[in-house]
């Protein structure tokens, strides 16, 4: 996903082909030598380029979701021409435009987060060769690894009387923080120090533990038996991370934990209730059109309700792995060809087939977990982005599973298969797109529905406009033809308007399914909220806010989050 929007400029980036990305080798001998850096802009560069950069364009610059940025393609050729041997060479203040105001492919505008100086940084910072960051080692993980309260030393049982399943783990990502909220009472119950710029939790199999996942790496291990929640262990995975998820099949209830990295490309099997680490497994190797990649990075990963297995997601290789962790030291893996730049999935309603977006492929891949194959490979529009998706049964076309886009402005339905005989008669339809929900603007993170509910609720929080980025919209249903209804969560929080936008993000359903939990993205030192909604009315039921409720976004119901339940 794009961190923000263009705010219009059609420039450079957004124009070149991929195909082009490696047709530089004749080009490469008469480049000119790279921009001049002193050691201290180096280390600006090298600082913003991981906190910005690096998400979408790979820390090796190979790109994924954004364009590839070695400098073969960033520095201008030696007679300072732009175009050498079919590639296009972008130089020093083409660069500055673009990272200033973005392109329409989808790179966001800087003008406004960093710097003129931090610009003109960067413009020459990636027309030098990429960093490489060290790798990280079993040892590595061991040395980082805290165990801060042993299992010995913890509650036997639950020692409040917080409903566990209805606390929702919210994510306060630019304080690197993690709110835990009783969805009961709506009072933040504890707020708990996590990793940098704070990314996803999940909930172990008995919904005792949340463990959250910073960007820089860092895993988190909290214990919701205790009087308040209380971090347990922490662990570092890597210096870049997006994704964990525990053991959930029967007989592995908490046993485990795997959690994926960006940066170095692999993932790591852990003990799931002290994180110790247990295997690190690589993931460099070839692309579904074998080619050797040195950088496929670890995207989504989901536990498997009826095997002992993970999901793992390798992005820049489009290989999904379902690794089988009933023996670790004998793993055995099932290697999936799917598409490239696999990102983020969820699973039908049936939880045997996973989906997962291969967002810059424009297309989603369905894997079956039963046959350990693959069992559609489906085009969408425009780089999809589900979240986990939302499953639900279409009044025409039986069971569906809906993703919305970053790149366009539609949610688009595909027809799952469903092992109830009442829906044998949809079978024709499988893996097909049966319909698009037509939305005010591309944009869209999430959508989210519960199996109680009559409601589709989509965002919007990467469109340029306020209106729609700091809104959702809700379709009925029971009658898709319908127009959606379009909420308006900043306005409905009651907080004073900002400068930054406050981008509606994010939906999920309380225990019940009865209420839906809206997250308001705001700048990084705005008060903001979390608002929530009655479902069946669409009605605020309670905003809740507080000062240190700074840049909330994901949000993980335990109970939902625990049961895969969207
Ligand atoms: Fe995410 C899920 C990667 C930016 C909020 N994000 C995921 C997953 C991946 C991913 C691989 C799937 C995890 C899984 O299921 O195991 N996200 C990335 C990036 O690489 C990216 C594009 C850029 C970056 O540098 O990190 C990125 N993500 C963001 C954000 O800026 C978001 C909107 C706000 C935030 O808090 O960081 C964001 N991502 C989320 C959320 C989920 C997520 C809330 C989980 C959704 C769910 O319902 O499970």
């Amino acid at each position: 996903m794009q961190k923000r929007n263009s705010k219009s400029g059609a420039l450079g980036l957004a124009v070149l082909p991929l195909a082009l990305a490696g047709a530089f080798t004749s080009a490469y001998a008469q480049e000119a030598a790279p921009p001049a850096m002193t050691a201290e802009e180096k280390a600006i560069g090298k600082k913003i380029y991981f906190e910005r950069c690096a998400g979408c364009h790979g820390v090796l610059r190979k790109g994924a979701t954004g364009k590839n940025l070695e400098p073969s393609w960033t520095k201008k050729d030696k007679d300072g021409k732009e175009i050498s041997g079919g590639t296009l060479k972008l130089g020093t203040a083409r660069l500055e435009k673009i990272i200033a105001l973005g392109t329409e492919g989808g790179m966001v505008n800087y003008d406004d987060i960093l710097t003129k100086e931090e610009i003109n940084i960067m413009a020459r910072y990636i027309q030098n060769t990429p960093d490489v960051p060290p790798e990280f080692s079993l040892k590595d993980m061991m040395d980082s690894w805290k165990l801060i309260v042993p299992v010995d030393q913890r509650p036997k049982q639950q020692m409040s009387k917080v409903n566990l399943k209805n606390v929702f783990a919210t994510t306060l990502r630019d304080t690197g923080k993690l709110a835990l909220i009783d969805g009961d009472t709506k009072q933040i119950w504890e707020i708990l120090d996590t990793g940098y710029a704070v990314h996803i939790s999940r909930l172990s199999a008995s919904g005792r533990y949340v463990y959250t996942v910073g960007r820089d790496g860092l895993v988190t291990l909290i214990d919701l038996w205790f009087e308040k929640p209380k971090t347990v262990a922490t662990v570092k995975l890597g210096s870049d991370a997006r994704s964990v998820d525990t053991s959930k099949f029967k007989g592995y209830e908490d046993k485990y934990l795997v959690g994926g990295s960006y940066w170095p490309p692999q993932y790591s099997i852990m003990e799931g209730d002290t994180l110790k680490p247990l295997k690190v497994v690589s993931t460099r190797g070839m692309t579904v059109d074998g080619e050797y990649h040195p950088e496929p990075r670890v995207a989504s990963i989901v536990s498997s309700h009826i095997k002992p297995e993970w999901v793992i997601n390798v992005k820049e290789t489009g290989m999904i792995l379902l690794v089988d962790y009933s023996d670790i030291n004998n793993l055995k893996t099932t290697t999936i060809n799917s598409a490239k730049f696999l990102h983020d999935g969820g699973w039908d309603a049936s939880k045997r087939y996973f989906l997962v977006a291969a967002n810059a492929s424009h297309k989603v891949a369905a894997v079956d977990t039963k046959t350990g194959k693959l069992a559609a490979l489906v085009d969408t529009k425009k780089i999809p982005h589900p979240g986990r998706g939302a499953n639900f049964i279409h009044p025409k076309y039986g069971p569906v599973w809906a993703t919305g886009h970053l790149g366009d402005a539609v949610v688009s339905l595909i027809s799952t298969p469903h092992p109830d005989p009442k829906y044998a008669q949809y079978k024709q339809y499988n893996w097909k797109v049966v319909e698009e929900l037509k939305m005010p603007g591309a944009g869209n993170l999430f959508v989210k529905t519960h199996p109680k509910s009559k409601h589709l609720w989509a965002d919007m929080p990467m469109n340029p406009e306020r209106e729609n980025a700091e809104s959702n919209m809700v379709f009925d249903l029971t009658d898709l033809s319908k127009p959606p209804v379009k909420i308006d969560v900043a306005k409905d929080s009651g907080l004073p308007v900002t400068k930054a936008l406050r981008r509606a993000v994010h939906q999920e359903y309380s225990e019940d399914g009865s209420e839906v939990w809206i997250s308001l993205w705001g700048g990084k030192t705005d008060q903001s909220a979390v608002v929530v909604y009655d479902d069946k009315t669409l009605k605020v039921k309670k905003v809740i806010t507080d000062p240190r409720m700074i840049t909330p976004t994901g949000k993980f119901n335990v109970y939902n989050t625990m049961k895969d339940i969207y």
